[in-house]
């Protein structure tokens, strides 16, 4: 099996927690505070790594947690920050929210792209300082990290596709014009993965990247099969070379191959069939070949290139070649979803409604939103005057005039989070 697909889930370290500290010194009974901030917690990046050919890593550990910030400490210590987690991932990942949405395209060697913050350290009792408390004994708690679960697909990042049925002979010809060496043997679906190599027509001038792709069969693009997998990868690539077996003994009919493989495209996306397309016409060198492709030609007429060749002897290799390169010089860029930006990835709590009151039933309220629910999360509840000073915030967003229109009662209970308060005048 390959693996191009994978489904994970990530947790960015939380926060740690602020310190409540004063000073102790020596002749000095009363000390001013001194509660260090909690460290960050580490953050979780993508990496593109060039080495990396699949996302077999993946397979075998779905779960990744960076590390906590350390706690506050005394003497106004501050917590060391969790240690950052890097995820390297082949060039040609796709990263999506389970959504769906896009949030990276990996396909530089070194990129890097963050995919979950790790949490804000909660800050010491020092920072608390007002001119009416000189000596607060609150302290925030750390900010949990982010947490998702995200989805890698690998695409792989190729000028031109070999396509067609098993056994076509895909993998002989990368492996005669390019230094890739795929698996080569006598039976269907022989390559699982698709192989990269890059093939330079004319000596001194750049090449191209050539992927000899998994064989194509019928139903691939409704799944049976692998066959969305493979179909992946050949989205990515600018000109499609359809390899047809031309040979009598394997009693393949090229023209009807033809025909399934360009509606198995045509079904997977429509605008498939919009990429220039070149038809290598392989095997020549068997007996009763040259049969065949009169009647290919026949069939065909002008509505696509067909090239000759014998991917092992090596015959007519060159023409295809030269011919795949200039029809690179005017192929159309592929037109693809772009990435997000960088700063789309930030969560934006500041704009947001600071909470939405919803009765859950006759006297039991809840109250959700990113800041108040971040809020709740940030205190020490077990600390009575990180409590008044939550309730005091709370006021000022304006929670205590909202519950009132909405109807709420003295006595009743109000819920944020797993937070539960009766509710007072
Ligand atoms: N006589 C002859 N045999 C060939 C030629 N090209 C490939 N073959 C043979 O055909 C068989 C299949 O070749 P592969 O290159 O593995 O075919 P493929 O298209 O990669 O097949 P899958 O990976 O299974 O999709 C092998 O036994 C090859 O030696 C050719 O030009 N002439
Ligand atoms: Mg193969």
């Amino acid at each position: 099996m390959f693996h191009d697909y994978s489904k994970i889930m990530i947790k960015a370290g939380d926060g740690g927690n602020g310190m409540v500290a004063f000073r102790r010194e020596k002749y000095v009974p009363m000390g001013g505070p001194a509660g260090g901030d909690g460290g960050r917690g580490g953050s979780i990046y993508m990496r593109g790594c060039a080495t990396l050919h699949t996302l077999i890593d993946f397979k075998y550990r779905r779960h990744y947690k960076a590390e906590r910030g350390e706690n506050g400490m005394s003497k106004n210590c501050f917590g060391a920050a969790g240690e950052d987690m890097y995820l390297d991932v082949p060039l040609g990942t796709v990263v999506r929210d389970e959504k769906g949405n896009m949030i990276a395209d990996i396909t530089c060697d070194g990129q890097v792209v963050l995919v979950a913050k790790g949490g804000r350290g909660g800050r010491g009792n020092t920072r608390f300082v007002t001119r009416a408390d000189s000596a607060p004994h609150i302290a925030e708690n750390g900010e949990p990290g982010e947490e998702k679960t995200l989805i890698l697909e690998l695409k792989v990042l190729a000028d031109v596709g070999l396509i067609g049925m098993p056994n076509a002979g895909k993998s002989t010809l990368i492996s005669r014009v390019t230094a890739a060496q795929p698996k080569i043997a006598n039976y269907p679906f022989t390559t699982l993965t698709p192989n990269l190599g890059v093939a330079y027509p004319i000596p001194g001038e750049d090449g191209f990247v050539i992927a000899d792709l998994p064989g194509l069969i019928e139903g691939a693009s409704s799944g049976i099969g692998l066959g969305h997998r493979f179909l992946r990868h050949a989205e990515r690539t600018r000109v499609m070379v359809h390899v047809l077996d031309m040979s009598e003994y394997s009693d393949r009919d090229p023209l009807k191959d033809f025909e399934i493989i360009n509606e198995e495209l045509r079904l997977y996306k429509q605008n498939f069939m919009a990429r220039p397309q070149l038809i290598a016409a392989n095997k020549m060198d068997t007996e009763g070949s040259a049969e065949r492709l009169e009647q290919l030609r026949e069939y065909i007429g002008d509505r696509y290139p067909i090239y000759p060749i014998s991917a092992l002897t090596g015959e007519g290799v060159q023409e295809l070649l030269m011919a795949v390169y200039n029809t690179l010089l005017t192929a159309p860029p592929i037109e693809e979803e772009a990435p997000p930006q960088e700063d789309v990835r930030v969560t934006v709590v500041r704009d947001e409604a600071p909470f939405v009151i919803e009765e859950e039933e006759p006297g039991v309220w809840r109250v959700t939103g990113k800041r108040i629910e971040n809020l709740v999360q940030l205190t020490n509840l077990d600390n009575e005057d990180a409590l008044m000073r939550m309730q005091r915030t709370i006021v000022q967003m304006g929670l205590e005039d909202a519950l009132r229109a909405k109807g709420v009662e003295p006595g009743d209970t109000v819920c944020i989070l797993d937070v539960e308060f009766e509710y007072a005048e």
